[in-house]
């Protein structure tokens, strides 16, 4: 077993995004291309000499071979030990539970979450800080900037090490563990719930469906589920991973889930139904012939969380990102606490949290957590619903019913434009920002502009700025239009359109979304000539 040091390739295009970077399987297949992040990765991070890495990814195709050759890399550089996930598997969240309670100096994720995998799919890498978090912008830019830069690859040449047992293993210095990526996770989850009530729920006849969509989600809900608090076998479906996800979209929305949705619509639907996506971040809650939107859910456990025991002392704080709807923001004036707005990417929340300005966040994405670690969990979420169902009796509809009789219902959509060429894309967004200032006072879907701006957000514990997250466009009730370029996609530019408008007459919380929306769509289409930019005359996906 010897160093070796390689000339490294140049590639182009190596900034993450809004979380890691994420390209096509055939992009990171190219001789060089990850060994470049990840050499750039490791030079940020610095001597590694006494720390421990944790590694593992969603099971997508490609993850075993980035595997071997990254811990190859982390042996060259000299970290004391990197534990690894069995089959190469550890969740996002699983992730952060791992680096905090073992002490690590970071970890590595190999997915690109809700993106579809296989040969033909997306892969992604994205770094996790010792709060467990994701790494913060400036980490990343200086990833970004070493990429472009550096000329040696340092590694060693051994053989690929056998994922599949839990074992350990010499590298040169650095001791490799096979670790079981669910125990750190599961014990987390113990320390916040009830899982007696839980069991006692599924005793009483309770029936979930939870789809993994046959991606890393799976052995864990088995094995907290099923295996701990005795939900039937089959109450956990899609539950393999599988490199190519079963051919299917792992990401949890109504339109992804459409087998789910149609079941709850069915004369056979369970009481509670949920879905996760590729690496088990995100959720999408459902209750019988009744969706429930991410922001809602947010909202939800916000209102209710003292009733769970990990929760029991009350709420720090709550924060939603922007385009969020501000269902969360009501439920935290109603208790006294403040919500915080910030861009989108959980990435920050990670301050927030670590300064204990915050117990509960959430994204519009399906993205829910807490500070249990630091990043969104989606089976935290189903756990938090289960609880909350066992111990208050209602049903998932009638939670929701109560969160919009108490605070009126925050009507919501985002729409999505998949595929557009990235200049045009641009384009749209150059003139929508050149078109702001002369937006206030004007009068748009029949109501006078208060505020028209490009979200930007100063971080309150580090007084960091991050400018350009998003254009906001807020009539006087409080209606609004948020429009942004994603930081996800993997071909040419999506637009998001999200909008939002606050409905107190419950007589009218009933009304289709779509329907009560149209005027802000119509008010999306003016200001910022969608059609005309993306040529499409409807957005791909509507959530
Ligand atoms: C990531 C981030 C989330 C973000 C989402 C959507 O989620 O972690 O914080 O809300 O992307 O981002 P965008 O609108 O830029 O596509 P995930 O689950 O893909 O890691």
């Amino acid at each position: 077993m010897n160093r070796m040091t390689l000339p490294a390739t140049p590639f182009d295009g190596q900034r993450p995004g809004t979380s890691g970077l994420r390209k096509k399987v055939q992009v990171f297949q190219q001789p060089g291309y990850l060994e470049q992040f990840v050499q750039a990765l490791f030079d940020v991070v610095g001597d590694a000499r006494g720390k421990t890495l944790v590694l593992g990814g969603d099971g997508r195709y490609y993850n075993r071979v980035a595997i071997q050759t990254i811990l190859r890399m982390a042996a060259a550089h000299g970290y004391a030990r990197v534990l690894v996930g069995q089959d190469g598997i550890v969740s996002t969240p699983a992730m952060s539970a791992i680096i905090r309670r073992r002490g690590a100096s970071g970890g590595i994720v190999l997915s690109a979450s809700h993106n579809p995998g296989g040969a033909q799919g997306d892969f992604g890498i994205k770094y996790n800080v010792a709060n467990g978090g994701p790494a913060p912008e400036a980490f990343t830019e200086a990833v970004y900037a070493r990429t472009r830069e550096l000329r040696q690859i340092h590694t060693i040449d051994s053989a690929d090490l056998p994922l599949h047992a839990l074992g350990t293993y010499r590298l040169l210095d650095t001791t490799v563990d096979i670790i079981d990526p669910v125990a750190d996770y599961a014990a987390v989850q113990r320390g916040l719930f009830d899982f007696d009530a839980i069991r006692a729920l599924f005793a009483r006849g309770f029936r979930l469906r939870l789809d993994t969509m046959w991606a890393v989600g799976g052995p864990y809900a088995k094995a907290l589920l099923e295996d701990e608090l005795g939900a039937p076998p089959g109450t956990v479906v899609h539950a393999e991973p599988r490199e190519d996800f079963g051919g299917l979209h792992p990401d949890p929305n109504p339109v992804n889930a459409s087998e789910l949705i149609a079941f709850m619509q069915s004369a056979d639907a369970v009481d509670m139904a949920a879905a996760t996506d590729g690496d088990a971040d995100r959720n999408m809650i459902v209750g019988r012939n009744f969706v429930v939107s991410p922001s809602d859910s947010l909202a939800v456990l916000a209102a209710h969380a003292t009733r769970i025991p990990g929760y029991a002392r009350g709420l720090a704080g709550v924060a939603r990102s922007m385009p969020t709807s501000t269902a969360v923001d009501r439920v935290a004036r109603a208790l006294g606490i403040t919500c915080f707005e910030t861009p989108t990417g959980w990435k920050f929340f990670g301050n927030l949290l670590d300064a204990g300005k915050v117990t509960l966040c959430g994204e519009e994405s399906y993205g829910t957590g807490s500070d249990h670690i630091r990043e969104k969990d989606g089976l935290w979420a189903v756990l938090f619903w289960l609880n909350l169902i066992a111990v208050t009796g209602e049903s998932v509809e009638s939670l929701v019913r109560g969160l919009w009789r108490a605070h009126g219902r925050c009507v919501y959509s985002r729409h999505d434009y998949e595929g557009i060429a990235t200049e045009r894309a641009e384009a749209l967004m150059r003139e929508l920002r050149a078109a702001l200032p002369g937006l206030p006072g004007t009068h748009l879907a029949g109501e006078p502009v208060a505020i028209a701006d490009d979200f930007a957000y100063t971080d309150p514990t580090d007084g960091s700025v991050t400018q350009h997250q998003g254009v906001r466009i807020i009539l006087q009730s409080g209606s609004r239009v948020v429009l942004r370029l994603s930081g996800t996609g993997t071909e040419g530019a999506t637009l998001r359109v999200y909008l939002e408008r606050h409905e107190p007459d419950p007589a009218r919380h009933d009304l289709p979304v779509q329907q009560a929306l149209a005027p802000l769509a119509a008010l999306a289409e003016q200001v910022a000539r969608i059609r005309h930019w993306t040529g499409m005359e409807a957005p791909s996906v509507m959530t």
